[in-house]
């Protein structure tokens, strides 16, 4: 493989900080796996649009690339070589916010997990991809009270269902062109699956592009309810089924935006007059470390004024850490929201007196 050329308008992190040096330098290595440099690459090159560009195929590539991930993880989350992650899931070290009513419609807190000594998926073959899906929905069937619930594969799932579980956000869709061309939608559906306790409140994806998503969540902003389930979930997994885990990058995830805590706390919130008034919105954003996703997930756009935010940052902050930067945020933006609105408010109000008079 040659130095790519990448087009002018690419500003993915891949780009930015893929120097022909640095290729050179890291083209002929490759992990245990036999993952290599080019197929880390590989997403980033093929989507010129691409934010970040790159891919994990293991714990490893984190090292044996490392004068490239680390560049990138320190864009992102700014964390540098020398730092190190750490946990906090102490709910009592949350200052929970009360959203005023009307704005946040529901909220959602997903943590991704890899299974220990296992390739990620980029590069995990047919049969241990399988194996993790037995082992795991086998763990995942012992859960009881609230987290009770049903494994479904994808497999044995109708388009139509699917269909319906996607459009109710509750799961992930097939064909993403950034996972596919990571090497993570291989065999598909064969591996994949979802599961769900009763109520939808608590669900795992199985084998998308982390091999676990854990995820709490529930119509309003009971912000602490659905952290609080999560959190008992997450441990009640994790007595079975062991993560990979880094002393310094925490959890490790195929995407190097999802290390440390793997967490991503998000609201699904409307916003109709911030969102036309975009400089302000991205100012709080920017300000508040956070990422406005659109209201299908990630690369879609927002419906009626409705937006995703979520904490941007992942590694480097704990998981309380992670939760409040979202819910200050948050509060920040229904605050800016209901001053449009008032003075919307007295602008119309003026102009009927003035119409009036
Ligand atoms: P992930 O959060 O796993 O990185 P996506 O951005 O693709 O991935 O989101 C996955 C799904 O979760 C999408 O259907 C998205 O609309 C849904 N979702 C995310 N946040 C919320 C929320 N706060 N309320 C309801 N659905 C949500
Ligand atoms: C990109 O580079 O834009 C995609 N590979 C997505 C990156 C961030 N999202 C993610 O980890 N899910």
């Amino acid at each position: 493989m040659t130095y790519p050329e990448f087009p002018p308008n690419c500003t993915s992190l891949l780009c930015k900080h893929l120097s022909s040096e640095l290729f050179e330098m890291l083209k002929n290595k490759s992990t245990a796996n036999g993952f290599t440099l080019e197929q880390a690459i590989n997403s980033g090159l093929e989507n010129s649009d691409s934010e970040i560009g790159v891919y994990a195929g293991d714990a490893e590539s984190y090292d044996i690339f490392a004068e490239l991930f680390d560049k990138i993880i320190e864009d992102y989350h700014g964390f540098s070589h020398n730092d190190r992650h750490h946990s906090n899931l102490n709910f009592n070290d949350l200052k929970v916010k009360d959203f005023d009513e009307g704005y946040v419609l529901s909220t959602r807190i997903r943590v991704g997990r890899n299974v220990k000594n296992m390739p990620l998926g980029s590069a995990i073959s047919k049969a241990q991809r399988n194996e993790i899906e037995t082992k795991v929905s086998t763990a995942l069937n012992t859960l009881e009270g609230e987290l009770e619930g049903e494994y479904h594969s994808l497999l044995g799932m109708s388009k139509e269902i699917q269909e319906r579980l996607i459009e109710a956000h509750f799961l992930f869709k097939d064909g993403d062109r950034f996972l596919e061309h990571a090497g993570l939608n291989r065999d598909w559906p064969h591996g994949r699956g979802i599961y769900h306790n009763h109520d939808k409140t608590f669900l795992v994806w199985l084998n998308e592009e982390d091999q676990l998503r854990i995820i709490s969540m529930q119509q309003g902003g009971e912000v602490l309810e659905v952290f609080s389930r999560l959190v008992i979930a997450m441990k009640q997994i994790e007595t079975q089924i062991p993560f990979a885990y880094s002393e310094r990058l925490g959890y490790i995830s195929s995407c190097p935006t999802n290390l440390g805590t793997a967490m991503r706390a998000s609201v699904h919130i409307k916003l109709p007059n911030l969102s036309q008034n975009m400089e302000q919105f991205k100012a709080i954003t920017q300000k508040y470390f956070l990422q406005i996703r659109g209201v299908d997930g990630e690369h879609t756009q927002s419906k009626e004024g409705i937006f995703d935010i979520s904490n941007y940052r992942r590694l480097g902050i704990t998981e309380i850490e992670a939760v409040q930067e979202m819910m200050d945020g948050v509060t920040a933006l229904i605050e800016a929201e209901k001053n449009l609105e008032l003075m919307k408010h007295v602008e119309s109000n003026l102009d009927n007196d003035y119409l009036t008079h």
